[in-house]
């Protein structure tokens, strides 16, 4: 595998809107984040990606963009922008940008011309269609719910495409013309000095222009748009081209949003001619999920979640770093997913941190894990803001639930439990905003927030903060880098057990996914206990002639050098 500059960086996702707000308005800003900087810096954060900040409407939180070369003024100004880009080079560290190119805002030029004109210049920048006698010209299903067409205001029987909400219209990247102003547009930001993009919801920009009906998934005769994309050909031009014409120029780094890609396309998304340098492994995310809705997810357990990393890797490692995360903005929170309900605690929370950041791959933390936030209880559905989340609710409500088993629905999966304020400390709306948040806080802020944890060795926080030190540390760097990840244990109930193997040295990692003890052996001797949870001088190791045995308390993470 090609070394590339970033693979031995550790990344960390900010959501602005919640991050730290400087000025009081209750929303997260550009100078919120500049005051963080050294914060993060301390964590041992590179690399730092932005959902996106343009000028929006708001309908998906930032993800409809109504103009791609203006910073939305809640968030600051482009002065503001540009300080940030600057503070963070002074800090050896990289700012990436969001990339939303599938689709714009409602409210943007180029769609507010296409509704005056659907027959001109700029009706050809969207996927604009003849309906069947006002129905809608196919069956596909948006993934906010309801048909992905949506009438073209003005007109009976003409239709707009939208994969996600129907104030996200899709781009047409079929028209040159349309590429050519998103390549203008990415070359535009890279001049700034951004050091490359995530780009958002990519695998969507190729439809199957045939634009016929599939056999429906669900009562209302519909089919998710996803099916579709199953059968859409010739993405690969389309990334190719905007790598050509605006990433390579500038040696971007580029990170996918990619879920539902076919395998056997993995080489030509992230291998040496691949068109990103990464994508998120989404692997772990999907366990348990259905067609059906959040409402039908079944609950992850500590084997699914093993197998499915240990698969992960075993697929990917030979091709390229893949980005892991345990949480993003349209997740909940990870230790309340991966960890069963009433073993939460800073233990797990830290073997959790372990089994991740030692895992063949990028790291991308996401604002708020390095202190562990768990997910928010949502009383009413009033209390959400999400689109998403409010289209999940009903449609669990439609099924059958009731109210209360629809609401804990929406407690476990909503993408608002991420989207909660970032828990700087005890004081009042958690040391977010000196105003009124713009969602309202998790109430356990006061015991979980950075200010406590900074102050103690044995935090989750200092738990991250001496695992991101540990990936740089020019002994084991090399290691837990490129080292071949090798499951050593395969079908123990609740265990994972893997080696890291690099050209010199090789690390065994060890945890005990339960909060039962046992004793386990193994026939590498412990050269040096390298990171415990519990702290490496409580191990408790046994070495014999030719066997060693651990005693593991519960949800003991260990990294051992053998
Ligand atoms: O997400 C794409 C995407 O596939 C998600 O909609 C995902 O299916 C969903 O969040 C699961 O709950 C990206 C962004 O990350 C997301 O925030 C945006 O809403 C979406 O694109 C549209 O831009
Ligand atoms: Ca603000």
């Amino acid at each position: 595998m090609q070394r590339k500059w970033w693979h031995g960086k550790v990344a960390y996702q900010i959501y602005p809107k919640s991050f730290k707000d400087s000025n009081g308005d209750g929303i997260g800003d550009l100078r919120g984040i500049i005051e963080k900087l050294d914060y993060l810096k301390e964590l041992g954060i590179d690399i730092i990606w932005l959902s996106p900040v343009y000028q929006s409407p708001f309908v998906d939180q930032g993800y409809d963009i109504s103009d791609y070369y203006a910073i939305d003024p809640s968030f600051g100004t482009m002065e503001d922008m540009e300080e940030l880009v600057a503070e963070a080079k002074k800090r050896d560290m990289y700012i990436i940008m969001d990339l939303v190119v599938n689709h714009c805002s409602d409210k943007h030029e180029w769609f507010q011309k296409a509704v005056a004109d659907p027959f001109g210049k700029y009706g050809k920048y969207f996927y604009i269609k003849e309906g069947k006698n006002g129905n809608p010209p196919c069956n596909w299903r948006a993934y906010f719910g309801g048909s992905v067409w949506e009438k073209l205001p003005g007109y009976d029987n003409l239709f707009y495409l939208h994969m996600f909400a129907k104030e996200q219209p899709d781009l047409n990247w079929e028209n040159p013309e349309v590429r050519e102003e998103i390549y203008k547009m990415i070359r535009w930001w890279l001049e700034k000095g951004i050091a490359g993009f995530r780009i958002d919801a990519i695998i969507n920009i190729k439809k199957d222009l045939r634009f016929q009906d599939f056999p429906a998934d669900r009562e209302d005769g519909t089919c998710s748009a996803g099916v579709m994309l199953q059968h859409a050909q010739g993405i690969h031009e389309f990334l190719q081209e905007m790598k050509r014409e605006a990433f390579a120029p500038y040696e971007a780094f580029t990170i996918g949003e990619l879920f539902d890609f076919r395998r056997e396309e993995l080489e030509r998304y992230i291998g040496e001619e691949g068109c990103f340098e990464s994508i998120f492994d989404f692997s772990t995310h999907m366990i348990g999920t259905s067609g059906k809705g959040w409402y039908d997810f079944q609950k992850v357990t500590p084997d699914a979640y093993r197998d499915t990393v240990y698969e992960s890797k075993r697929l990917t490692q030979d091709t390229a770093l893949m980005a892991n995360i345990i949480e993003n903005h349209d997740e909940p929170r990870g230790v309340s997913r991966y960890i069963p309900e009433g073993d939460v605690n800073e233990i797990s929370k830290k073997m959790l941190a372990g089994v991740m950041m030692m895992t063949h791959g990028l790291p991308f933390l996401y604002q708020g894990q390095e202190i562990g936030m768990e997910n928010k209880r949502f009383e009413s559905i009033d209390e959400v803001d999400d689109i998403n989340t409010i289209d999940e609710y009903r449609v669990a409500l439609k099924n059958g639930l009731c109210e209360a088993e629809a609401l804990q629905v929406i407690s476990d999966i909503s993408r608002d439990n991420a989207r909660t304020p970032m828990q700087w400390s005890d004081e009042i709306h958690a040391g977010f905003t000196s105003g009124t948040p713009w969602l309202k806080e998790n109430p356990n802020y006061c015991k979980i927030n950075v200010r406590e944890q900074s102050t103690r060795e044995d935090s989750v926080l200092s738990f991250y903060q001496q695992l991101t030190h540990l990936r740089k540390d020019p002994e084991y760097s090399e290691c837990i880098v490129y080292g071949k990840q090798i499951p050593l244990i395969e079908n123990e109930k609740n265990l994972m057990a893997f080696y890291r193997k690099g050209e010199k040295k090789t690390l065994l990692v060890i945890a005990n996914y339960q909060s039962g003890e046992r004793k386990i052996s193994i026939t590498d001797a412990v050269k040096k206990l390298v990171v415990a949870n519990y702290g490496t001088d409580t191990v408790q190791v046994e070495q014999n002639a030719d066997e060693t045995s651990l005693f593991l308390r519960g949800y003991e993470f260990i990294v051992a050098e053998v």
